[in-house]
């Protein structure tokens, strides 16, 4: 499944400072005894969930991310200065691993709430100044030892988008169209049933702050349960959504086929692979009305909904030519906005009594 967003970046804690091999001299104090100070701590490394950003795209070209070492121990009981830590902003929902030895890969956290911190890299701390070691014994110590080092890490970031709304329907109906119409995704588009093989996910920006993501699914057909076409299994992907969109191919090319028909084999095909997402709020979108005489446009819609009892929403586009797309987005916005600040639904897999789909 492609929902993942993913960057692999390399970052450094600062290591710690050495301490400082020095002794007190003053003219009327022959003996002033050591005074060499620590060194300061090297910066560590940390996460920050931030829920105002929403992609790991920054990190795909700021890959290294190196905090300062610890200043070095000074004379006169001075101690070399720490430095700063620094925080690495993330999308809430990240999944941090650690991929270092290039074989294993171990999750360190993930990021689930806003203004969580998660140290990802420790500074070394500052070593020891000589006056560490004075003892009664040894009034003149000559020792010092080195900073600890800091910490490195090579770690991978995943993000796993969800998205707000699901395209349904059968292959060709034209929901590749749809998403490359109304959002940045780009997928494969072709005059052929099951062009889309996996998943696309698109971002659809209504305004300054205001967008939803939509997921385009492989098409569906009669039998999808009994692993006709496809199979049905893609319709996992559509569970944590808040709106399905059914795209019906309102001008099939084949004069046989009867978009009633299709659109109730897909209702059903939905029924049987889970109830509950049957149930989901769901709209009908007829598309290719382009294929379709304008002055015949509005009575051909109204006998698809009369036949198929349908009394939820209704739209008709045209995904090619991008006629009734606007109050389709804006329609869209309105129903899943409401839920953008919610946390998301749980993935089925862990409810007790979901079904079991693989
Ligand atoms: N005339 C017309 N053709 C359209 C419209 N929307 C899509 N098509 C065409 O229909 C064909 C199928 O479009 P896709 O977007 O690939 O359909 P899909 O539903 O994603 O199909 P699968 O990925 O196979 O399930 C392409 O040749 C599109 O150009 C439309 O509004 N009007
Ligand atoms: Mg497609």
């Amino acid at each position: 499944m492609k929902f993942v967003d993913e960057a692999l970046i390399d970052v450094s804690a600062g290591h710690g400072g050495a301490g400082c091999v020095s002794f007190r001299r003053e003219k009327f104090i022959p003996f002033g005894g050591p005074n060499g100070g620590d060194g300061g701590r090297g910066g560590s490394v940390w996460a920050i969930a931030d829920r105002n950003i929403n992609t790991l795209i920054d990190y795909r070209y700021a890959r290294r991310h190196d905090a300062k070492n610890g200043e070095q121990g000074r004379g006169s009981d001075q101690f070399g200065a720490a430095s700063p830590d620094i925080e690495l902003r993330m999308p809430v929902g990240t999944i941090i691993s650690d991929v270092s030895d290039g074989e294993t890969s171990v999750v360190l956290v993930e990021l689930l709430e806003h203004g969580q911190r998660a140290l990802l890299a420790k500074g070394g701390d500052g070593g020891f100044g000589n006056m560490h070691f004075k003892t009664s014994t040894n009034r003149s110590p000559r020792q010092k030892t080195p900073g600890w080092p800091g910490e490195a890490k090579k770690l991978q970031l995943e993000l796993r988008v969800l998205a707000d709304v699901g395209l349904l329907g059968m292959p060709n109906a034209g929901k590749s169209t749809l998403i490359a119409a109304i959002s940045n995704a780009r997928p494969k588009i072709a005059d052929y049933p099951f062009t889309t093989l996996h998943p696309n996910l698109g971002v659809v920006r209504v305004g300054p702050e205001r967008s939803f993501v939509v997921a385009d699914i492989p098409g569906l057909i009669e039998g999808a349960s009994e692993g006709a076409g496809l199979g049905h299994q893609f319709l996992r992907h559509l569970q944590r959504t808040r709106l399905l969109l059914h795209i019906v191919d309102a001008a099939p090319f084949d004069e046989g086929v009867d978009p009633v028909v299709q659109a109730r084999a897909i209702v059903a095909e939905l029924k049987k692979y889970d109830p509950k997402l049957h149930a989901k709020p769901r709209w009908l979108v007829f598309n290719k009305l382009d294929m379709v005489p304008a002055e015949e446009r509005e009575a051909r819609v109204k006998d698809y909904v009369r036949r198929l009892r349908w009394k939820g929403p209704v739209f008709s586009i045209s995904a090619l030519a991008r006629d009734g797309l606007q109050p389709l987005v804006e329609a869209i916005y309105k129903h899943v906005a409401a839920f953008q600040h919610e946390a998301p639904l749980p993935d089925p897999r862990f409810e007790a009594a979901a079904p079991d789909h693989g």
